[in-house]
């Protein structure tokens, strides 16, 4: 029997729309579509469209948006970073189909919903947890109910915009179980993120963001203002029962805990592995963000005994200065390397996460932070540059100190390059040393190379070419410019020039000579 009812469109635009970088286009989770298709699923037929995944163009998504024909099309944004997607999407399918209702949601709208509402085309945004909001949304254009009271804006009929507060759902176990069967998951689980640490240990594999909130406050992170100090969890049943349909309907050997902080509820947490351990799973799964600070030897061997392979820990800085006054990280830096070789005697891979060029961070500091990186134990680090988010410390910290070198009001840019600035150094100094001391650390003897090819599961001769690309990246859209600032420390070098010579002793000579402060190497 041919469907009466509504259709609703639930799509990721394609990020390479905006900016094509194998480097930061990162396969998206579908779960997060599928989990909003069940909420809404007995009042429209949903579709879903990845154009990201399929890596489609602008034309052929509109397309596809138009032979569907549907009545709603609901567009998620996860980061700030690629927001013109959002509004090239809108653009487009609103030129086509001028009567449907556009609802933007996602992480980048929960934050800057009034940027996102000056695009006429977005009818609706959803601020914060987008399930009961969207359900009780489109049950209202159906003409069932009132406006939801919380988490949504839109214009009001004299064109004022009606700005709720952010929704939170306390009872993640009332949720439905996200309906994977709406995408073709087997394509999803066989192609790994991207090249990069954090591959799954075994392929096929999900992606679970199991719960939501972070008490932590850290200074540049926005975790509180999307999904707030509270940590809430669904029952370890309820997870567990998404892992095995998951391994029983689609076959997949492996998962990837994607939470901001799943550790910090400890007791949830072991409760977790136990009930992986009691129900004989049999999966690998790796943690993207371990607060390391919440280890404890119980813990450690209910991980090893889950099936656990590998942890990425974000220590964030390297000297007590910057975690305790910058950071606001709650960890004292001498526990981190014992900690970390407890991990890896019990068997488990550690990545380690950095961030560089904090406002009000020295140069010295900097370079001690890579130094700890080093030393720390870990087997591989990755280094980020402090970007600015609004609604956060760091962004407070950054104006109070004059550092912001940003043109754009909604803040980032770009992930991977530095918009902060100091007296000492610029923000191209650290985009640069980012690029290159991530060579040094990680790629710079031959037995590096090996333990990093191993981990990421490629050959020694594509490390190679992500290397060189990386750095191609870092000269393509930094080295090339004159900076008139970096022209004064260096007699009118560029960037590029100045820190040519990735992957050796020359390095540290450069940074040496340069004047600029140097405490390490
Ligand atoms: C898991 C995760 C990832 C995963 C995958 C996420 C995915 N969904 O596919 C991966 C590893 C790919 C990833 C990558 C990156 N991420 Co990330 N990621 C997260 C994390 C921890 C959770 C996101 C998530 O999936 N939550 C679970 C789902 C259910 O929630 P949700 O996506 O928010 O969706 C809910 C609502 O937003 C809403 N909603 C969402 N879409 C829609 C659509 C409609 C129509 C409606 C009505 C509602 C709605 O309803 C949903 C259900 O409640 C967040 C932090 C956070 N707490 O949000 C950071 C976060 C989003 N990531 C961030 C960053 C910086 C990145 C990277 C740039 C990292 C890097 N340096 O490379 C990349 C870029 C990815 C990209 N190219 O877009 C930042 C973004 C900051 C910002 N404002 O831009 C965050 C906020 C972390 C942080 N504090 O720094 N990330
Ligand atoms: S511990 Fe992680 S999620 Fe929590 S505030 Fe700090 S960075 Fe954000």
């Amino acid at each position: 029997m041919v469907s009466k009812r509504n259709t609703l469109v639930l799509a990721y635009p394609n990020q390479r729309w905006h900016k094509d970088d194998f480097q930061t286009n990162w396969n998206l989770n579908p779960s997060t579509l599928c989990l909003l298709a069940a909420a809404v699923d007995e009042l429209v037929d949903v579709e879903i469209i990845d154009a990201q995944f399929y890596d489609m163009s602008l034309e052929e998504f509109v397309d596809r948006v138009q032979a569907i024909n549907p009545r709603y099309v609901g567009i998620s944004i996860l980061t700030t970073e690629y927001k013109e997607t959002l509004h090239l999407s809108a653009a487009a399918i609103k030129e086509r189909l001028q009567d449907v209702v556009i609802i933007a949601g996602g992480v980048h709208v929960t934050i800057e919903h009034l940027d996102v509402m000056s695009d006429e085309n977005i009818d609706y945004g959803v601020i914060g947890d987008g399930e009961y909001v969207l359900r009780d949304l489109i049950a209202h254009l159906q003409g069932e109910g009132d406006l939801p009271s919380t988490g949504l804006t839109y214009r009001d009929p004299g064109g004022g915009l009606v700005v709720q507060e952010r929704a939170v759902i306390d009872d993640l176990d009332a949720l439905p179980m996200p309906n994977y069967e709406l995408v073709r998951m087997e394509d999803y689980i066989s192609v790994a993120p991207r090249i990069g640490p954090n591959r799954p240990p075994d392929m096929p594999y999900a992606r679970l963001v199991i719960t939501r909130g972070c008490p932590v406050g850290c200074s540049f992170c926005q975790v509180e203002s999307i999904s707030g100090k509270r940590v809430r969890s669904p029952s370890v049943g309820k997870v567990v029962d998404e892992l095995v349909y998951l391994r029983d309907k689609h076959g997949i050997r492996s998962f990837m805990i994607d939470d901001d902080n799943i550790v910090i509820k400890k007791k949830f947490f072991k409760q977790l592995l136990q009930e992986i351990i009691d129900r004989e799973l049999g999966l690998s799964f790796h943690i993207h963000a371990f607060a390391i600070f919440s280890l404890d030897d119980e813990m450690l061997d209910l991980m090893v005994r889950a099936g656990c392979r590998a942890i990425n820990v974000a220590i964030e800085a390297g000297t007590q200065r910057v975690m305790d006054e910058i950071v606001m990280k709650p960890i004292k830096l001498e526990t981190v390397p014992p900690l970390i070789k407890k991990v890896r005697d019990a068997g488990l891979s550690v990545i380690a996460n950095f961030i560089i060029g904090f406002p009000g961070e020295s140069w010295s500091e900097i370079r001690e932070t890579i130094a700890f990186a080093e030393q720390c134990g870990a087997q591989y680090s990755k280094f980020f540059v402090a970007v600015p988010l609004k609604g956060t410390k760091m962004w407070d910290m950054a104006l109070e100190l004059e550092a912001m070198n940003l043109p754009s009001t909604t803040g980032i840019l770009d992930w991977r390059y530095s918009q902060i600035t100091s007296d000492e150094w610029t923000a191209e100094d650290v985009s640069i040393l980012r690029a290159y001391e991530w060579d040094r650390v990680n790629f710079a003897t031959a037995e590096k190379r090996r333990t990093v090819a191993a981990m990421w599961g490629v050959s020694e001769a594509e490390i190679q070419r992500v290397r060189k690309s990386t750095r191609d990246a870092v000269i393509a859209a930094i080295g090339s410019g004159g900076d008139p600032d970096l022209e004064d420390v260096d007699n009118g070098a560029t960037p590029a020039q100045r820190w040519s010579d990735p992957g050796s002793a020359r390095t540290s000579d450069t940074l040496a000579s340069a004047a600029v402060p140097v405490s390490i190497r």
